[in-house]
This record gives C-alpha cells, structure tokens and sequence, in this order.
C-alpha cells in the first residue's frame, strides 16, 4: 500500500500515528503542499479533491480522508482498538475526533489561508489572528469535553491511546505553530504528553518525517 502525505499535514500526522499504532508500514510518496505538489495532474488522479494525505491499498482502493483512512486501517487491522467497546463512550470518542476534523483544522488549512491573503488582503498578522481564535476556542472546546470525563484517564478516553489522541495530537502540534496558548487547557497538555512519549507518535511527528524541513 501506498501512502501520501506532506512532513507538516496534520491530517497525514493522523495516519502516520495510526498506521504506527497498528504496525503497518506502508510505501511513502510525498507531495510538497508549499509548492501546490497537490494540484499536480498526477495526484489530483489520486485525489480530485487535491488534498492530503490519501492512501492507495493493496487491493487498488483509493481512500482520501484521514478519517476513512484510519477506519479503513480500524477494519483491517482491529488491534489495539482505535474505538472503545460500549455505543455512548464509542461515540463521544468518535464526537471528538469529528470537532477536530470538521471544526478547527479547515480553518487552518492552508488554501483557506491562502484565499484570506490573496482575496481579503490579510497579512501574516492576521492570518496568525484567524488561526488562534478558532483553533484556539475548538481546543478550549475540546479540553471542557475532556474535564466532564467519567474518569480521569491519562489518554483521551481510556487507559491507551485510541481515535480522539490520534486527532488531538496534531491538533495541538498545529496550535503550536500559530502561537496557541494552551497553558489554560491542562488535560490537553497532559494527555499530549503522555501520547508524545510513546514512540508510535514520536516517530510520527513531522520534524521526524522524510520530507521534514525546518
Ligand atoms: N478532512 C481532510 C483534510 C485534508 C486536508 O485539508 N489536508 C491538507 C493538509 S493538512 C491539505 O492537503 N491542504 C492542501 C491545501 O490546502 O492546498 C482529512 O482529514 O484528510
């Protein structure tokens, strides 16, 4: 299987975790988002929507979406388990990685920064201004969902790492890189923390990727 991405995509980020999560190892292509590697004829054959990351299996599928991706890896490979057993937890697990996905990162991404410099005339200033106010209130968000937990477990919703840590650590890798300040959002920190010190998410980090630039 083939899989695509770019070293600082934060939904490739999501994939390289699962697919280490799961000790799978698929082939790497890379495609420079900076440069719009993404727009190229050759990849938008692959995904139409020109759009990291996708992933082509073995079986001559190809799935874009992060998500389906990690699903698609969930069905394949069931162990570990991204998902919890019991339908309520199973569904907050899934609400939380769908804030992150469908809430907070398009607004960061970077044809959307892109448009507001271009179109709306935003310098870097504003486009960092834009970037903090709503990934900075989805993970405020984020960590208010975490503090009314039933238990306080040291991953998102359980004893070891599951779906909603596989969206949250690229989540805030990304706040990061806008100067998010999460010192008000103790869970997030800590639950970071914990993930980055397993070495399934440290190699997936982007500085660690082939295609890393600093
Ligand atoms: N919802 C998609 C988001 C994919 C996405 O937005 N990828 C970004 C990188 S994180 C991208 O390819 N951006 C290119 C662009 O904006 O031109 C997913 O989860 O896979």
């Amino acid at each position: 299987m083939r899989f695509h991405g770019y070293f600082r995509s934060s939904a490739a980020y999501r994939c390289r975790i699962a697919f280490n999560l799961k000790g799978v190892h698929p082939q790497l292509s890379f495609h420079h988002l900076r440069k719009g590697e993404q727009r190229a004829a050759g990849y938008l054959a692959i995904n139409p929507q020109g759009l990291v990351p996708a992933l082509e299996t073995d079986d001559g599928a190809v799935i874009a979406q992060s998500l389906a991706i990690i699903e698609w890896l969930e069905e394949k490979f069931p162990q570990p388990a991204f998902l919890p057993r019991d339908p309520d937890r199973r569904a907050e697990v899934r609400a939380f990685a769908l804030a992150i996905a469908c809430e907070i990162h398009p607004l960061q991404n970077l044809r959307v920064l892109n448009h507001l410099r271009d179109e709306f005339r935003q310098d870097q200033a504003g486009l960092d201004r834009w970037c903090r106010k709503w990934v900075g209130e989805g993970l405020a968000a984020c960590e208010a969902v975490l503090a009314r937990r039933a238990q306080a477990w040291p991953f998102c919703f359980g004893d070891r790492p599951g779906l909603a840590d596989i969206f949250l650590v690229p989540q805030a890798f990304s706040a990061d890189r806008f100067g998010v300040d999460l010192s008000a959002m103790p869970r997030i920190r800590a639950i970071r923390a914990a993930c980055e010190a397993m070495p399934q998410f440290a190699d997936a980090h982007p500085s660690r990727q082939p295609d890393a630039e600093s």
